[in-house]
């Protein structure tokens, strides 16, 4: 691949993959809303706010496939959700569809289904339960990708990412976490399988209490190698476990089950 972009690279998850993707593309084309520093000699600096149109256009003008993290990335007023998430995205899928359709992997997230209980398996086709205005976004998020891949033949990977983090931080996240690693190897399979389509990929570890079915995927070639159940015992040793029928312990969505709807003031 000649040039690959990265958008929310300044935020926790693209600044902890920004190191890594070197090597998955001539170019690794590096963008935020945030200010993002000097690039390292393979990276392309671009500082971009995704409800901006045309800076978007530019943003993608020449590139051979995009890692959309950008974004807001918790519970937020609706006008800033929508700018970003909304608009931010409808900006980048007419980019893309201007500019080539770029393989697209766009970082949804298990918010999509927050309302389903801790003790559900899930397969990809169960419905939507989103568990804030968040959820919902991305719940948009996955539709426009999927409009876009049924009408033009714009291919994205609809990544629910679980919690991607360096290691699980409370019993939840033993189900839901995602290392970077195997996120790596996510996105190298993404970017390299000859027909990828518009799936829903769960993007969590291999860990043991883990939720999710991903057997629909196994045509990626992507194998979790990592378990979060080797920070069972220094989670229970150090966090102290929720009730059992706290939400936080009931829901798939943990805390953000239990955020309100902010009002615009
Ligand atoms: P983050 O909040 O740390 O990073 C998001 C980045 O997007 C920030 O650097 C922010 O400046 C940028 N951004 C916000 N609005 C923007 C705009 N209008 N234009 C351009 N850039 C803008 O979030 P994090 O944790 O790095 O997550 C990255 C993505 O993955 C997000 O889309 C998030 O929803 C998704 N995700 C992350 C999970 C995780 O465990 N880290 C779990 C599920 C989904
Ligand atoms: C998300 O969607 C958030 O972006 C992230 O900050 C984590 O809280 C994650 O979900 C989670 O559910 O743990």
């Amino acid at each position: 691949m000649k040039r690959l972009l990265l958008t929310g690279a300044a935020g926790g998850l693209g600044s902890a993959m920004r190191s890594r993707l070197k090597g998955l593309a001539e170019v690794i084309r590096v963008s935020d809303i945030a200010e993002l520093g000097a690039g390292a000699a393979h990276e392309d600096v671009m500082q971009c706010d995704l409800a901006d149109r045309a800076a978007v256009d530019r943003l993608v003008e020449g590139c051979d496939g995009i890692i959309h993290l950008g974004g807001i990335s918790v519970e937020d007023k609706f006008s800033r959700i929508m700018s970003a998430n909304i608009l931010g995205l409808h900006n980048l899928y007419e980019a893309a569809r201007a500019n080539g359709m770029p393989r697209i992997l766009f970082a949804s997230s298990n918010h999509t289904i927050g309302f389903y209980r801790q003790d559900e398996y899930l397969d990809h086709e169960m419905p939507f339960r989103p568990d804030g205005l968040y959820g919902v976004s991305k719940c948009f998020g996955e539709a426009l990708a999927r409009m876009y891949f049924e009408k033009f033949g714009q291919e994205t990977a609809l990544v629910r990412i679980g919690s991607c983090m360096e290691k699980p931080k409370n019993h939840r996240m033993l189900s839901t976490w995602m290392s970077y690693d195997d996120f790596l190897s996510m996105i190298q399979c993404i970017f390299q399988v000859p027909r990828l389509g518009c799936p829903v990929i769960w993007g969590c570890s291999d860990n043991d209490s883990r939720w999710w079915d991903n057997s629909h995927v196994s045509y990626l070639g992507w194998r979790p190698k990592d378990n979060a159940e080797r920070f069972r015992a220094e989670i229970d040793g150090t966090v102290p476990r929720p009730a059992v029928d706290h939400a936080t312990a009931v829901y798939q969505g943990g805390p953000f089950i239990l955020d309100p709807v902010f009002p615009e003031e």
